[in-house]
């Protein structure tokens, strides 16, 4: 399953954001419970189901034509300046990023925290640091590693830069970077790496950081963020999310009030729900936020990770190709996250090792038509695999 980990300083709503998430939401999940622990849980990206534009009407597997697919969510201790240095809980959460897919950089938009998570004024702390450091952090941890390693491995490659190269990507295979990532930030920092410097290592481990790893930035507190603050952080590619609102309305859903579905762009309240003046008001606020940014953006920023920076697919493998179900009759059974670029012997393999073996080709269920296991797949796809394995 897919990993990501939510990463920033203390108190920008990490843990909200987290939890937001992570709920056991009735309406979605099949698990009763998707925290796994404290910080580790089970969250669902949303996908419009297939089921609607077929006419399938016995599509049981979505929620009004909405899809939520599991993947898992790390919320990862905040994150001090120097935590490279093992400043606060340091190496321990840095090491816990590495395992990471993807980052969601959560930053407190509305200013009112300080670099170390203390609580200022709304708009005194310019947010433009707290991007910056995480980072910086990052790429510092990572430029300690390297260092440990790299003298050791200058004397093994014995002047071939191509097996330092390997030999290097060898020792980082545990922060998921590879050779090719490392040959590109060798050649774009124009280092040598055999005589580098630190400086010139923490130049590359920058470069290797943005090659290796994806991230994306939760603008979080919104709500009350000052304009300027989310103008900046939205031309990095940030999603302004009120995290807080996100957890309301979960708890208001599980407790029957409101009818919401994470992502949408507005709730309703049920009919006849009854409210405290309390619960109105913060209602009323969340939903005058969410009209502003087109909902609290705490389930786009999932989406967008994990479909436009991770890059990947959803792909609906069946069993019958007219009825578009799998054996028991259940329509559009699985949904699976799939990287751009997969083949439909890549998803035969996904299925089950011996259906990957025994693969003889696939059928598009919308066109019926054979196609070649090495067609690239594209989201949405309803795929029959035909096997010698059953
Ligand atoms: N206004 C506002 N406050 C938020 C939002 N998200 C979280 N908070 C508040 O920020 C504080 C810190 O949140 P928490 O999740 O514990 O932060 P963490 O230390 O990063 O895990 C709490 O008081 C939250 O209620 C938001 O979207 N808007
Ligand atoms: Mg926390």
């Amino acid at each position: 399953m897919l990993l990501l980990a939510l990463a920033g300083k203390p108190n920008c709503g990490k843990s909200t954001f987290f939890k937001s998430l992570t709920l056991a939401n009735v309406e979605i999940a099949n698990y009763p419970f998707t925290t796994i622990d404290a910080n580790r849980g089970i969250a669902y990206v949303r996908s419009p189901c297939p089921c609607k534009n077929l006419g399938l009407d016995n599509c049981h597997a979505c929620v009004d034509g909405a899809r939520f697919i599991p993947v898992e969510l790390l919320d990862v201790a905040g994150l001090v300046p120097g935590a490279h240095l093992g400043r606060g809980l340091g190496n321990q959460f840095l090491d816990n990023l590495r395992e990471a897919d993807a980052i969601i950089q959560v930053v407190d938009a509305s200013g009112s925290t300080d670099a170390e998570g203390n609580p200022v004024d709304i708009g005194t702390n310019d947010p433009r640091g707290d991007v910056e450091f995480l980072r910086h952090e990052f790429s510092m941890w990572m430029a300690g590693i390297v260092d440990k390693h790299l003298a050791k491995l200058v004397r093994q490659a014995q002047g071939n830069g191509q097996i330092l190269i390997d030999l290097l990507a060898s020792a980082l295979t545990g922060l998921r970077i590879n050779a090719i990532q490392i040959r590109e930030a060798v050649d774009e920092t124009g280092i040598s790496l055999a005589k580098a410097t630190p400086e010139d290592i923490e130049k590359m481990c920058e470069i290797l950081l943005r090659v290796s790893k994806q991230m994306i930035i939760a603008a979080n507190k919104a709500d009350q963020a000052p304009a300027e603050n989310l103008a900046f952080l939205q031309e990095l590619g940030a999603v302004p999310t009120i995290a807080a609102g996100e957890l309301a309305l979960k708890s208001a859903v599980q407790a029957k009030i409101l009818h919401y579905l994470p992502g949408d762009a507005a709730f309703t309240p049920v009919k006849d729900a009854r409210l405290s003046t309390l619960q109105a008001k913060a209602l009323t606020m969340i939903a005058g936020s969410m009209k502003k940014f087109g909902g609290t953006g705490v389930q786009a920023t999932l989406n967008k990770v994990v479909f436009d920076k991770i890059g990947m697919i959803v792909v609906y493998p069946v069993e019958d190709d007219n009825k578009c179900c799998n054996a028991k009759g259940v329509v559009l059974p699985d949904a699976f996250l799939m990287p751009k670029g997969s083949t439909p012997k890549e998803l035969a393999y996904r299925i089950h090792t011996d259906i990957g073996d025994g693969f003889l080709y696939a059928v598009d269920a919308r066109t019926k038509m054979r196609i070649k296991d090495n067609t690239e797949l594209r989201s949405g796809d309803i795929i029959r695999i035909v096997s010698t394995a059953k």
